[in-house]
């Protein structure tokens, strides 16, 4: 039975509903290629654990050295064993190229000879994605700009706003609540992002009087509801615990449950995408989501994201939410991570499925082949679209029309 759960699995084209990609018309920020998948933050933070450049001098080299000297020490010098070191090997093989532990001359003169749109259907191809949730930044003046210049926006990739910058700088930013709305109501006209986004610390409290507080209670939950746009939360983290080692510096810590129990309900008829960073938050997270229908738990985010623990966390949420939530996204930085991301995804949920449905089998009520596939869209794109797509709403700015279209779950 594991076969047929495993190629249900693969025959579903995945909606990622979490990345930090974008397309190539946005080039600079476009992300793909060895060199960018050795210098992956992830694999930045392994290599300084060896001690042998301080981060300074690290920084200090050119991104072609900086992948040099991770290659050669986490690749060639011992044997890749991490979920990220595994990932770049797992990206070789399925583009062709050699894993052997000589230089990356083969690999650099095979990335150079692609063309950003070829390659990037390609790798959408290989990873069985059929499109992409980004993570955009309005106040970071290089992304503003090629969305205030009307770049292309390819339709594979769809638009999130992600608000932490907003959030911190409200005082800083706006002198008005109504000049913050004024400010996000342009962007959503702009970029009809899918969701809004904000990842919150450890210490995350709601309701409470701080700019966090005031800017949910007064802009971003408004904003979401006159848009009908769900409002996804990431909590967790703890950000630049080692400044010194740069976009790797983040850690996690456990959560209280007890805001988004306030928000939920709270705010009944807006719906929250929820995420916790914490493995000590998932058992909680998930009790918590069977009072609150208003909350979509998704993915295994981040220091969450490895083999052994997709399956756990998810073997967990189905044993109490059945197949009702969003299962993995990849938070891909670079472009072919998306291979191998969705690769280890669908395994591991895929095992986890596959123990349940041995133990219905062990009832005398063996799942069927339309069953198994229905559950496996649910998981890897149907209950996100769903979730995402409501009925036109008739908010402040009118009948506003979801942006996705609706796949039957
Ligand atoms: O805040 C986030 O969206 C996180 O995913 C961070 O970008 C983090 O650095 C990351 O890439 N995690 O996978
Ligand atoms: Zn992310």
């Amino acid at each position: 039975m594991l076969e047929a759960v495993s190629s249900a699995f693969d025959g579903v084209p995945v909606t990622d509903m979490h990345t930090h990609l974008f397309p190539p018309s946005f080039e600079v920020l476009r992300c793909s290629g060895i060199d960018e998948l050795l210098t992956y933050h992830y694999l930045e933070a392994e290599y300084f654990r060896l001690r042998q450049w301080t981060p300074e001098d690290y920084f200090a080299l050119p991104k072609t050295a900086r992948a040099e000297a991770i290659w050669d020490a986490l690749f060639v010098r011992r044997a890749p064993i991490s979920e990220a070191c595994r990932g770049v090997l797992t990206v070789l093989t399925q583009l062709g190229l050699s894993t052997e532990a000589h230089g990356l001359r083969e690999a650099r003169d095979f990335f150079r000879s692609r063309s950003p749109e070829r390659h990037t259907a390609e790798v959408f191809r290989l990873a069985g994605v059929s499109q992409v949730v980004m993570t955009n930044d309005p106040l970071d003046p290089v992304e503003a700009a090629y969305w205030e210049t009307g770049t292309a926006v390819d339709p594979r990739f769809r638009p999130a706003l992600r608000l932490d910058r907003v959030l911190s700088n409200l005082g800083a930013c706006f002198d008005s609540v109504r000049a913050a709305r004024r400010f996000l109501d342009g962007w959503m006209e702009r970029m009809s992002p899918l969701y809004l986004a904000i990842s919150l610390p450890d210490t995350f409290a709601f309701p409470e009087t701080s700019s966090v507080g005031h800017g949910l209670r007064d802009v971003f939950l408004p904003c979401c509801a006159d848009w009908n746009v769900p409002l996804a939360l990431m909590i967790g983290v703890k950000r630049g615990v080692n400044p010194r080692i740069g976009v790797a510096a983040d850690g996690s810590g456990r959560a209280s449950l007890q805001p988004l129990i306030e928000l939920c309900t709270r705010y009944p008829d807006q719906r929250f995408l929820v995420t916790l960073l914490s493995l000590e938050n998932q058992h909680e997270l998930c009790v918590v989501a069977r009072k609150l229908p208003n909350l979509m738990p998704f993915g295994c985010w981040w220091f969450l994201n490895t083999s052994s623990l997709v399956t756990q966390i998810t073997r967990q949420r189905i044993e109490l939410l059945g197949a009702t939530f969003v299962a993995q996204h990849s938070d891909a930085r670079v472009l072919e991570q998306l291979i191998y991301k969705w690769r280890d995804a669908r395994r591991s949920v895929a095992d986890a499925l596959h123990g349940a449905y041995q133990q219905l089998a062990m009832e005398g009520r063996p799942v069927t082949i339309e069953q198994i596939a229905a559950d496996a869209t649910r998981l890897l794109t149907a209950n996100f679209n769903e979730f995402v797509c409501q009925p036109p709403a008739t908010g402040l700015h009118g009948t506003f029309e979801t942006t996705i279209s609706c796949t039957s779950g």
